[in-house]
């Protein structure tokens, strides 16, 4: 058991430095306001402290597995948003040429000992047509090297027509029996020009005010907006309101409330366009405001329709909308769900629970089905941190196998 004591300036300070040193599980016995004595007491402020514990060895929950996947995505560089200051990241997605190499290798390794082992030779042998010229055995390596990537993506759930058009597409600049390096490196490039720069929420003051979040209902956007708005507020020190046009279930304004009260920023209600046009003047000195919306279902399009209509009370020059989506969805439902919303222009994609899957193969079907530019990932229910920036060579990276 581990028992500590958190300090800050205010409570919810204390409280996040709570969950993010000691995670989800802690249990927080006290929260204290400690006022400074004497003289001091003119000049400074109250401060506050908790005590909090944590059980150190809890049932088993997570698998292994699902851990290392949570462990890569915290370990990405992360730059959350785009800002003034920091220069926007790099546009050549492929260009830190050393640490590509390194992946590279690794992965070729990998790949090499499963041709070695014969693995790759017996998937590649297809029963020889009759009268078909007998190919020499330079070009079988080839073969079997794009055979065995070929399984390893199929495996990893990206989708047949797109594992097809990234070979058609190498095919032809491979020389005879090229190193496997080479066919690997691609087929990686290939993948992360495809899955394209990644474009998160811009806070360049002045910018995009209104922030809309819409997908299908437990996909996880209002967990997203809560991590989202932390991170606005205290990280940024940004003026930062939540509106909830998600009131067909209680429970839903009341989860925000939580986190708006937690927060201590505003929430405001609404139920119709006119009630987001009262909203909007009520806060017009803010900031940023990120607007929950309610995951109706999508089969149902007059749903969509109002959600385009509340879209639309904002000029598109004010406003970013990100579609939110679960990686743990089946391929086939997420392409009925993003043709439903295929009406609502200009949207991002998050990406949801990649703690509850192998598989990140939908990231790379979605973006390519819809062209829309990836942004967040999340991995896991920790809010604030369980949030990075998508990072289009770590989802090569594992697309390929190369996690284990
Ligand atoms: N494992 C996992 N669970 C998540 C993640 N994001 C949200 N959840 C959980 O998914 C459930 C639905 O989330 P919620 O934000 O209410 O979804 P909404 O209906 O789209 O607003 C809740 O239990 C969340 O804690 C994530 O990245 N990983
Ligand atoms: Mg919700």
């Amino acid at each position: 058991m581990i028992i500590k004591t958190f300090k800050g300036e205010t409570e919810t300070e204390v409280l996040l430095k709570v969950r993010e040193e000691l995670g989800p599980n802690a249990v927080v016995s006290s929260v204290k306001a400690i006022k400074a004595k004497g003289l001091g007491r003119l000049f400074k402020k109250t401060t506050y402290e908790a005590t909090a514990s944590l059980d150190e060895n809890p049932p088993e929950v997570n698998l292994p597995r699902r851990e290392s996947m949570k462990n890569i995505f915290k370990n990405n560089p992360n730059i959350i948003f785009e800002e003034d200051e920091k220069p926007a990241q790099d546009n050549n997605p492929l260009a830190d040429r050393e640490a590509l190499e390194l992946r590279i290798n690794n992965l070729a390794t990998m790949i090499e000992k499963r041709i070695g082992e014969g693995g790759a030779v017996k998937n590649a042998a297809e029963p020889a047509q009759e009268g078909a010229p007998v190919t020499d055995t330079a070009d079988d390596k080839n073969v079997s090297c794009i055979r065995l990537i070929y399984n390893q993506l199929l495996e990893n759930e990206v989708d047949e027509k797109y594992i097809n058009m990234i070979v058609s597409e190498i095919e032809p600049t491979l020389k005879k029996d090229a190193p496997v390096e080479n066919i690997l490196s691609a087929i990686y490039q290939k993948i992360v020009l495809k899955l394209g720069k990644t474009e998160v929420l811009d806070i360049n003051r002045g910018k995009v005010k209104y922030v809309f979040f819409v997908g299908p209902t437990g996909v996880g956007k209002t967990t997203t907006i809560a991590k989202l708005a932390s991170k606005l507020k205290l990280d940024k020190k940004l003026n930062v309101a939540l509106i909830t046009a998600d009131t067909y279930r209680i429970a839903a304004v009341k989860q925000l409330e939580v986190y708006a009260n937690i927060l201590n920023i505003p929430l405001k209600v609404i139920n119709n366009e006119a009630e987001m046009e009262e909203a909007k003047e009520d806060l017009a000195a803010f900031d940023i405001v990120l607007i929950d919306t309610a995951g109706r279902s999508h089969k149902d399009r007059r749903q969509c329709d109002d959600i385009e209509r509340l879209i639309n009370t904002i000029p598109a020059e004010d406003r970013e909308v990100f579609l939110v989506l679960s990686v743990t969805t089946k391929y086939r439902d997420l392409e009925a769900i993003t043709e439903a919303y295929s009406e609502i222009s200009d949207y991002r994609l998050i990406f949801t629970k990649l703690d509850e899957t192998m598989y990140l193969g939908n990231i790379f079907n979605i973006k390519l089905l819809t062209g829309a530019p990836l942004s967040y990932a999340t991995f896991g229910q920790g809010v604030p941190n369980d949030i990075s920036r998508i990072d289009a060579q770590t989802i090569a990276k594992q697309l390929l196998g190369g996690g284990d």
